[in-house]
């Protein structure tokens, strides 16, 4: 080999101090346990895993220094010191003025639908998310989708699939005016639409537009500093920026927040509200001792906000992004060259399979991302996550939604496996690939009210 061939790979950051042990299953240990889960990935027992890649939040693993970290946590009622410590990372990294802590990122999304958003409210977003969506929907708001078309289709390369389309939103501010919308919800690296990031100049372009009518920019920043590396890779201008500048790049276009730290900021639990206005604030710190607890603590021990506000610096470093996406884009590339039909480009947070394509001879009412979870289960123990029909749930008159995208998504754990896994994952949904044609789908026997992916059971067709 030439030395002008040589690739530099990635590699992570950090060595291994301490293992977690795994059982391993047999096949027909497997298919009776996905059977009894009523092929629900979300009822399998983790210990019944080998490889969990059902989702990034709260399953990262900390480092020796937020280890440490917890055994600062003052555990005070009130004023706890580990509150100013998260206060004063928030206000440093990310710049919102105003934060209250809750327990996860859903409550925080519970707090500030119920502060904003009054009955017969629309609210335009670059594509749902569920719980966000729920807690819009709760508090008397419409939801609707305002992300390009690109971000539905699984096969365009576009660098920047979480943008907004400006002609679609100007459509819905004409339809109902702006004084019907109290905030574009933001996602940056949208996961619904495969871990996608928005794009630094359609940032700008929403804030100028956005300034003028005077309607608010609240940013789901659960992943934010993902989508900071995506804009440094790929966006001119942005190649020498570190992540860190281009994360409060990204928040100062916005004027508040709903962060579910249990995933860039690589801890277990935690989440936190954040504005620039007083009026909101002062509203959100009183209603938060009435969910979740007192605003210095907001439903967290104190060694949870110590490990959250390290957490946020870490998740900063370049090096650590670079790791953490080269991970995923490397079990994407070993995916295609099993040609198995992943979104393009690769995301941020994990693989996306294509179930559709995966499994055409099911039709959308016959779950063929439900069905191609429990089957890469039962072939290997690597748990993963429905991202389809049943995920997106009913409408308010009771049809279902029929998303474009019905999609299997690997998610990935930070700082958990290793690069050998990644190869056993490939390796399993290949096989489950070449036997294809033989696999039949699954019907609903059990549906739950509220986000019916996480308990809905199945049968086998
Ligand atoms: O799981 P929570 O309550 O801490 O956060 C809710 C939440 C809000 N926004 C976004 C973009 C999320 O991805 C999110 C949670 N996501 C989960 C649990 C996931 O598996 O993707």
């Amino acid at each position: 080999m030439k030395k002008s061939d040589i690739k530099h790979s990635w590699a992570e950051p950090y060595k291994i101090k301490m293992v977690e042990l795994l059982k391993m299953t047999t096949k027909q240990q497997r298919i009776k346990a996905i059977k009894e889960a009523g092929y629900n990935t979300f009822l399998l027992k983790s210990e019944d895993v080998y490889i969990d890649l059902l989702t990034d939040s709260g399953t990262n693993a900390m480092s020796d220094i937020q280890w440490a970290a917890l055994m600062l946590g003052d555990e005070a009622y009130a004023g706890s010191k580990s509150y100013y410590k998260l206060e004063a990372a928030i206000q440093k990294y990310y710049g919102y003025k105003y934060i209250v802590p809750t327990h996860q990122g859903r409550a925080a999304e519970n707090i500030l639908s119920k502060i904003l958003i009054k009955k017969g409210d629309v609210i335009p977003g670059n594509m749902y998310f569920t719980t966000t969506r729920l807690h819009q929907e709760l508090a008397g708001g419409t939801f609707t989708d305002i992300i390009i078309d690109e971000a539905h289709d699984p096969y365009s390369d576009h660098p920047f699939k979480g943008n907004v389309d400006m002609a679609k939103l100007e459509k819905v501010v004409k339809k109902y005016g702006a004084k019907k919308i109290p905030y574009i919800s933001i996602a940056t690296n949208v996961n619904m639409a495969g871990g996608q990031p928005v794009s630094m100049a359609n940032l700008k372009e929403l804030r100028a537009y956005t300034k003028k009518l005077g309607i608010r920019i609240i940013h789901d920043m659960t992943r934010v500093a993902e989508n900071a590396y995506f804009i440094q890779q790929r966006e001119k201008g942005y190649a020498k920026k570190s992540i860190k500048d281009i994360v409060k790049e990204i928040c100062s276009l916005t004027d508040g927040a709903t962060m579910s730290a249990k995933k860039d900021a690589l801890v277990n639990i935690g989440g936190f509200m954040a504005t620039n206005e007083w009026d909101v604030f002062e509203e959100a710190r009183n209603m938060v001792v009435v969910y979740e607890g007192l605003h210095t603590y907001g439903g967290l021990a104190g060694r949870d906000m110590e490990a959250i506000a390290v957490g946020i610096a870490e998740s900063l470093d370049d090096n650590h992004q670079r790791a953490r996406i080269g991970q995923v884009e490397y079990l994407g590339h070993k995916m295609m060259e099993y040609n198995v039909p992943i979104v393009q480009p690769i995301g941020g947070h994990g693989i996306f399979v294509d179930a559709k394509k995966f499994l055409p001879h099911l039709t959308q009412d016959q779950f063929p991302a439900q069905t191609l979870a429990a089957e890469v289960y039962i072939d290997s123990g690597v748990r993963t996550m429905e991202r389809g029909i049943v995920s997106a749930g009913r409408k308010a008159n009771g049809e279902n939604y029929y998303p474009k995208l019905e999609l299997v998504r690997f998610t990935m754990p930070r700082r958990v496996y290793t690069q050998a896994h990644m190869d056993v994952i490939a390796e399993s949904v290949a096989s489950v690939y070449e036997r294809r044609n033989s696999i039949k789908g699954l019907k609903m026997v059990y549906e739950p009210k509220y986000l019916r992916f996480f308990q809905a059971k199945f049968e086998k067709l």
